[in-house]
């Protein structure tokens, strides 16, 4: 009989969501343009022509939202607020009507014993500010440090975690880069670098914002993609994955600088003349102290050395199994998202901030959705972050992603990551066999 797996006592187990791949709304109460309402609006620019502007339409089935964590047995809830909703422009005046949407979000989360986990920013920058040159702008990060002492001195009555900025290297490489996210611009390397730049100094004054103002003791963290794994344990490998954590752009140009201070060298020697500019002050900023790291864990590069000192990258095996948006299962990925991320980036907690996958599912006869290949993917993980925290990782805490099929960016409806089936006409959230896997393992606190 496989071992079973116990959880520590009070582990946190929570969904996440982010306010554009949920809400709805986009017009509601007073709410201004994000990039994404703009982006997503251009023809061609997601699967489908598909937008946010319905979704799970969280904005008025919130109470669903909640039910459905609750009926899952889990005890907090990580979701995001939209910047346009709470401030239309980007700076200036509030939006009270958007602001009070939050306030009924957070008491029906405390209401069914859900701790609420508090993503500043999960993409949707407010047009108005990326007319006026958005991430590449300094000003935006000033812009996001009243935007968060708006929100900390609103919630933190009653919210203790903070996230101010989710995944910045995806929203700067994918929005700024590739051009495949919004705002959707090209930019040069040096441009890309400075916004990257500029979303560390909003986490930090985000972070600052909440150590001036929270009314009680809180916590921050970033929740940041970290998922390199190395290609074996040699000594060769291990040392290649540690550059690959410290010069690449996920670590080298983002953890780094947060949690050690400084860019490291490696990541200046890559970037050469197209390092951002940057002042001492905004260096100290960023490395402002946070609490926790959270690790958002899909999938990774596999590493092995290169023979001269430097890192390549290995392919996985040709039959490893992937999900419907392409992406291998790696189950180690967690292991050393955690195990890595402790070592190098001088961290005492860790949340995993999101993880999930996306499977092609049937309603079959009896009216459920039996998604045993998404259930297979959680034990696997979970699995994988247990033998991590067995081996002393501090985590203490995991979300999944996500609660409800919902708008996944570029990919538009096209893949399902909710652990519940969303119905778009009535709204309804039906679990799958996914949230019953969850159900279960939350009820035991263990695997297995
Ligand atoms: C994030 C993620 C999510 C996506 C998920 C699946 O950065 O937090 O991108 O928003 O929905 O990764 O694509």
């Amino acid at each position: 009989m496989a071992k079973t797996m116990k959880f520590p006592k009070g582990f946190v187990w929570g969904a996440a969501t982010a306010a554009y791949q949920n809400e709805g709304g986009w017009k509601a109460d007073g709410k201004g343009p994000s990039i994404w309402d703009t982006f997503s609006h251009i023809p061609g620019k997601t699967f489908n022509n598909d937008n946010g502007d319905i979704s799970c339409d969280s904005y008025h089935h919130y109470k669903d939202d909640v039910a459905a964590m609750k009926w899952a047995g889990m005890n907090a809830y990580r979701f995001s607020i939209s910047w346009p909703r709470v401030m239309p422009a980007g700076r200036g005046r509030v939006n009270a009507k958007g602001l009070a949407y939050y306030d009924r979000l957070i008491d029906e989360c405390l209401k069914a014993g859900l701790e609420p986990f508090v993503t500043m920013y999960h993409w949707d920058l407010p047009q108005a500010l990326e007319n006026k040159g958005g991430w590449r702008k300094k000003a935006t990060a000033l812009a996001f440090h009243d935007y968060a002492v708006e929100l900390v001195k609103r919630y933190s009555d009653r919210v203790r975690n903070w996230m101010p900025i989710n995944e910045a290297p995806i929203f700067v490489h994918a929005g700024y880069k590739a051009g495949i996210h919004a705002p959707g611009a090209k930019e040069s390397w040096k441009v890309v670098n400075q916004c990257a730049h500029n979303s560390l100094l909003a986490h930090g004054l985000g972070v600052r914002a909440v150590r001036a103002y929270a009314k009680q003791k809180s916590e921050t963290g970033i929740a940041h993609p970290v998922f390199a794994s190395p290609a074996s344990r040699s000594a060769a490998d291990m040392k290649a994955v540690e550059l690959w954590y410290q010069s690449d752009f996920l670590g080298g140009q983002f953890l780094w600088p947060m949690c050690n201070g400084g860019y490291h060298k490696a990541f200046l020697k890559r970037a050469g003349k197209d390092a951002p500019d940057f002042t001492d002050e905004d260096m100290e900023v960023i490395a402002t102290k946070n609490d926790f790291l959270g690790v958002n864990v899909y999938f990774g590069p596999i590493i092995a050395a290169d023979g001269k000192g430097g890192y390549k990258e290995v392919p996985p095996p040709d039959d490893v199994q992937r999900t419907s948006m392409h992406w291998p299962v790696l189950p180690d990925c967690m292991y050393w998202a955690v195990k890595l991320s402790e070592k190098l980036f001088n961290v005492d907690k860790l949340y995993v901030t999101e993880n999930g996958a996306s499977f092609v599912d049937t309603i079959l006869h009896d009216g459920k959705i039996h998604d045993l290949e998404r259930v297979k993917f959680f034990r696997s993980y979970l699995r994988a972050l247990h033998r991590a925290m067995q081996e002393g990782a501090p985590v203490k805490g995991y979300f999944v992603w996500t609660l409800c099929d919902n708008f996944d960016w570029n990919s538009g409806y096209g893949d399902k990551l909710g652990i519940f089936y969303t119905d778009m006409v009535t709204g309804n959230r039906q679990p799958k066999e996914s949230a019953r896997f969850f159900r279960e393992t939350i009820k035991k606190n263990r695997l297995g």
